[in-house]
Formats: structure tokens, C-alpha cells, sequence
């Protein structure tokens, strides 16, 4: 009965928004949310590329639980278009909120817009978007990746201080069009610029993952006979380049200095072993800051647009110190 009735009126009943009339257990009539007192988050996670990945989305699960917030957690592989689908999918579910860590940084107006229009919150975290409108969003919480590949930078130039030889650089990219890439990128490139000894001359992407990383690494070492140093925009694609450096018949950290960002556990190993010589560290245990700001958000208190990672560097003796406490 009550079905025939509501397929009859439903447009009529979507127009007033008095679907709770139809619904079920306890709905709020105005928008539709279940009011049991728990904030629903959508979140959509970039995938699972790299050790800071996995250690961020268990960051993610732990505060969730937590914090008492109910999270519905989607893994979109590295590409834009799931990411896509899955905040539609939370917008269509009518979540609390919504958090997301833009796999690029450009093509989210739409999306964002879309769930704008529903009134429901975003909040970015780790990478940032380029839409020109920022109140599409609520705050940004992450690293500073253009200060992280300043940091790789002045440690280049502090190592080769005093020397004039030519220094072969060579740059594996993060995944192309992501904040993180295009960030540490410029960073590093403004930093060595003031002085034309240092080349890069290859610089290419392997996407964050390890099996990219080598796999481009047995390219440049193919392509160019002179590398002085590595400079990876993860510890993930430095350490897959660190296989590619050793079949090569080198030695990682002595015949080609290498440098990486992260400072996940297997990075910080290679570290303490001397087969990576620096690390700038990028923090991934953003989940306790992310529940709480989403709580604030949604009781409708105003948060900062952006709020800022707090990171440092990491030399091998500081990794080896390190080390035995390092959750990730
Ligand atoms: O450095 C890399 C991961 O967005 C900061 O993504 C993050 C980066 C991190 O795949 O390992």
C-alpha cells in the first residue's frame, strides 16, 4: 500500500522534501539525514600507491572509529574519474561530509559544486585542488610540498658546497598533475637554480609507486652514463630505483646520491643503511586532525581554510635514532 501511494506522489514529495514521510527509522525532515547522532563521512582516497598511502588511510580508519564518526571509505586507484564517482556516491547518499585527497589538482569544479549545492561540507586533505573558487571548499589540511622540495634542495647545495663539477641530477616525478608532484617539482628546481653546476638531466614520472620507479630508473641509467644524484618525490619510487641502481651494478647512496620525501619505515631503513643519503619527511597521520575538524564543521563552527603538516628532515644517523619509534 504505502509503496503504490508513495510512487504516486513521490515527485510531489521530493519537491517539499518531506521524503522522511516514507522513510523509515528516524530522519530528519529537512534534509533527509539519519539523526542518530553520528556524523557521516565519504571519504575518497587517492588509492594505494605508496607506503605514506596506506599509512594515511589507516590514519584515516583508526580516528574515524575514534572519533565516533561513521566512515564510508572508497579507494579510486590513482584515477580522477572514481574519485569522481564516489563523491557523487556520498553526495547521493546525503553524508555529513565530505573529505578527499585530490589524486590531481585540476578538474573538481563540477564535483564540488555538485555537493555545494547539496549543502554538504568538503574538506581536502593531503593534496590540494586549483579551482579558482575556494569556498568549494571548507579547509585544506596537508604539507607545504612546495617548502618539502626547497628542503631536498638546500640539502643538494650544502653537499656539493665548495665544489664545481658539473652534478648530474636525475628527478622522478610523482604521479603527473598531482599538488605533490608539481609542488616538490618547483621547489627543488627554484632552490638549485642559483647555482648552474647542478643539471637536472632527466626527469620523468613513476607515477609514486616502486615497481615506476624502477622501471624508469633502468631507463635513465640506460640512457645517461654520468648520475650523480636521485632525486625521487617519494621514498617509494627511490627505493624501487635503489634495485634499479644495484642490478646496475652501482651502489645506492655512495656511487649515486639519492634523495627522497616521505620518511615511511622502509624508506627510513634504506636511510639508516646509507643506500639513501636525505630524507624530507611528509606526514601521513592526518586522520585525528581531519575527525576533528569535520566535527567542527559540521555543528557549524569556523575552521582555518588551511592547515599546515608540521615535518622535518631526517639525516641517516637521525634515522637510525628514529627508527625504532617510527609508527609508519
Ligand atoms: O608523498 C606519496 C603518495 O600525496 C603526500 O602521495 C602524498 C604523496 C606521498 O603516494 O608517497
Amino acid at each position: 500500500m504505502l509503496k503504490k501511494w508513495s510512487a504516486a506522489v513521490l515527485g510531489g514529495l521530493l519537491v517539499v522534501g518531506a521524503l522522511s514521510a516514507c522513510g523509515g527509522e528516524s530522519e530528519d525532515a529537512g534534509s533527509g539525514k539519519k539523526d542518530d547522532g553520528k556524523i557521516t563521512m565519504g571519504f575518497a582516497q587517492v588509492g594505494a600507491e605508496s607506503g605514506w598511502r596506506t599509512a594515511n588511510t589507516k590514519s584515516i580508519q583508526e580516528a574515524a572509529t575514534a572519533a565516533g564518526i561513521d566512515l564510508k571509505f572508497s579507494d579510486a586507484q590513482q584515477k580522477q574519474e572514481n574519485q569522481i564517482k564516489a563523491i557523487r556516491s556520498y553526495i547521493a547518499q546525503k553524508v555529513d561530509i565530505i573529505a578527499f585527497s585530490p589524486v590531481v589538482e585540476s578538474g573538481w569544479d563540477t564535483v564540488l559544486k555538485e555537493a555545494k549545492d547539496a549543502k554538504i561540507p568538503v574538506i581536502l586533505t593531503d593534496r590540494a585542488v586549483d579551482s579558482k573558487d575556494t569556498s568549494l571548499y571548507k579547509t585544506f589540511i596537508g604539507s607545504d610540498f612546495v617548502l618539502e622540495g626547497k628542503k631536498a634542495g638546500e640539502w643538494l647545495v650544502k653537499e656539493y658546497q665548495g665544489k664545481t663539477d658539473t652534478v648530474n641530477i636525475v628527478e622522478l616525478q610523482g604521479t603527473t598533475g598531482s599538488a605533490p608532484a608539481n609542488d616538490r617539482k618547483s621547489g627543488f628546481a627554484d632552490v638549485i637554480k642559483a647555482d648552474p653546476k647542478f643539471k637536472v638531466i632527466a626527469s620523468q614520472t613513476g607515477d609514486f609507486t616502486r615497481a615506476k620507479g624502477k622501471e624508469v630508473m633502468e631507463a635513465f641509467l640506460k640512457a645517461n652514463p654520468k648520475i650523480d644524484v636521485l632525486y625521487a618525490h617519494n621514498d617509494d619510487m627511490g627505493l624501487g630505483a635503489i634495485e634499479a641502481i644495484v642490478a646496475a651494478g652501482k651502489k645506492p647512496g655512495v656511487d649515486i646520491k639519492i634523495i627522497t620525501v616521505d620518511a615511511v619505515k622502509d624508506g627510513m631503513t634504506a636511510l639508516s643503511e646509507g643506500k639513501i643519503n636525505y630524507i624530507v619527511e611528509c606526514s601521513p597521520l592526518l586522520g585525528p586532525q581531519l575527525m576533528d575538524l569535520a566535527k567542527k564543521v559540521v555543528a557549524g563552527e569556523t575552521i582555518p581554510q588551511r592547515v599546515l603538516t608540521e615535518e622535518t628532515t631526517f639525516t641517516p644517523e637521525q634515522a637510525k635514532a628514529a627508527l625504532p619509534n617510527r609508527k609508519y
